[in-house]
């Protein structure tokens, strides 16, 4: 079975390879997406070490003077196949941006120096041999800095996301609150190429399209300088955040193989797990997001909230362990996490963040759980990662009770994470 599962997994890594950079899938995704790219790697790192480090390369060339790591680095020929791209970000035109490649003024979440430690430590001496650590420790360094500091909208020592498309978890029902008040009347015509690869019933609304666009218009016209003292979406996400700690401390670790002092990193997850405190929601047994702009914490339980599993100094494992296990996500008979609450009215299995499982977030609870010494839970999620992958052409996201494939096919996140359960 795992041989059948790498097999195929490869072959799709390999059809969505583009040079440079794997595409997350060829008709719905067809530029290079950041958290995408780290999943991938990581994957790749277990078959190519070389081809993970140039994934990492290529989107590390789409690194703005401030720090950012884009969301989207874009192929200048599909400029036609996905909204909004290149011409509508012109990111040429915007101080600071890189001059060789286009890309989108947002973010995603950071799992990149994550990624990077675990592409090392899949073959040190290959890594050693071509400087991958060198080569990536200041530029990481300086992507942290840009969300530690520019993004500390709230002053709370947290990185705000701008955009729901930042959380990498676009229409969780975290944003819905939020979203109510964004106007949906963008400038730029909604063009939609998605909905000619996937299912209009699987795919964000037109209503949260138009708000999708008019915020990034917002912040493309305030020159993505995070300096826009009304701009209206400014979120706490305990994913995005999550993943910044888990970050540093791979940067500490990063920092000790090169010989480099480290502590400012685990002081720095240290501080992060602190100020993650305040969006504990006790009642749910989760964390969950705030809002900056007027200091509420949004009262839904999402696997955003259970992500912080991942963090060693967090005090809340074993209310986490029981939300995982209850009825709101795994209730004894879901083959991979929900992304939302199934006992929430408006659970929806089919709907996109909004209640089916992704790969990824089972891949990085059963990451936790290993750590945490579960480790026959989390071989049963690293089980039916593989398994659900290969058996329906490695889907964008499933059913969680039944396992049933939704979203685009050969999605190259699912088949990399299932790459990587079968070693
Ligand atoms: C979109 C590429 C991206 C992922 C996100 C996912 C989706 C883009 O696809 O967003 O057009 O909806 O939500 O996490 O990075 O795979």
């Amino acid at each position: 079975m795992a041989e059948l599962i790498a097999a195929r997994s490869t072959a799709v890594l390999e059809a969505n390879w583009r040079t440079t950079h794997t595409v997350p899938a060829a008709g719905l995704y067809p530029h290079q997406w950041s958290w995408d790219s780290s999943f991938i790697a990581v994957g790749l790192s277990r078959i190519s070490p070389r081809r993970a480090g140039q994934e990492m390369d290529a989107l590390f060339a789409g690194q703005w003077d401030d720090g950012r790591l884009p969301q989207i680095i874009f192929d200048p020929h599909r400029d036609e196949d996905y909204a909004p791209g290149a011409s509508f970000w012109q990111s040429r035109l915007i101080p600071g941006s890189p001059k060789q490649v286009e890309t989108a003024g947002l973010v995603q979440p950071p799992n990149h120096a994550w990624a990077v430690w675990k592409i090392h430590q899949a073959d040190p001496a290959e890594s050693r041999r071509r400087s991958f650590l060198e080569r990536n420790y200041s530029k990481l360094v300086r992507w942290h800095e840009y969300l530690s500091g520019r993004r500390d909208r709230g002053g709370s020592g947290l990185a705000c996301i701008v955009h729901p498309w930042e959380s990498g978890t676009d229409n969780s029902p975290l944003w819905d609150t939020v979203m109510k008040r964004i106007p949906a009347d963008s400038k730029t015509e909604l063009n939609r190429p998605d909905l000619q690869h996937a299912d209009a019933g699987e795919r964000p609304s037109q209503k949260e399209y138009g708000k999708y666009f008019w915020m990034a218009e917002r912040y493309r016209d305030h020159g993505c300088d995070d300096a826009d003292a009304d701009y209206p979406f400014l979120m706490e996400d305990p994913l995005f955040n999550t993943l910044l700690a888990v970050s540093e401390l791979a940067l500490a670790d990063i920092a000790a193989e090169l010989g480099l002092p480290g502590e400012a990193h685990g002081d720095r997850a240290q501080q992060i797990t602190e100020a993650l405190e305040a969006l504990y929601v006790p009642e749910l047994g989760c964390y969950s997001a705030r809002d900056v702009t007027d200091g509420t914490v949004v009262k839904k339980a999402t696997i955003n909230g259970l992500i912080p599993l991942l963090l060693p100094g967090q005090v809340h494992t074993d209310a986490l362990l029981e939300t995982l296990n209850g009825p709101r996500f795994m209730d004894g008979r879901a083959l991979l996490v929900p992304s939302y609450d199934a006992t929430a009215v408006d659970h929806n299995p089919a709907l996109y963040w909004r209640g089916p499982a992704w790969f990824n977030m089972s891949w990085m609870v059963a990451e936790a759980l290993d750590r945490l010494g579960h480790t026959d839970q989390a071989a049963f999620l690293r089980g039916n990662i593989g398994r659900l992958a290969a058996e329906h052409n490695f889907p964008e996201y499933v059913d969680p009770w039944t396992g049933a494939a939704h979203g685009t096919r050969r999605f190259s996140w699912t088949a990399a994470l299932a790459l990587e359960t079968t070693y």
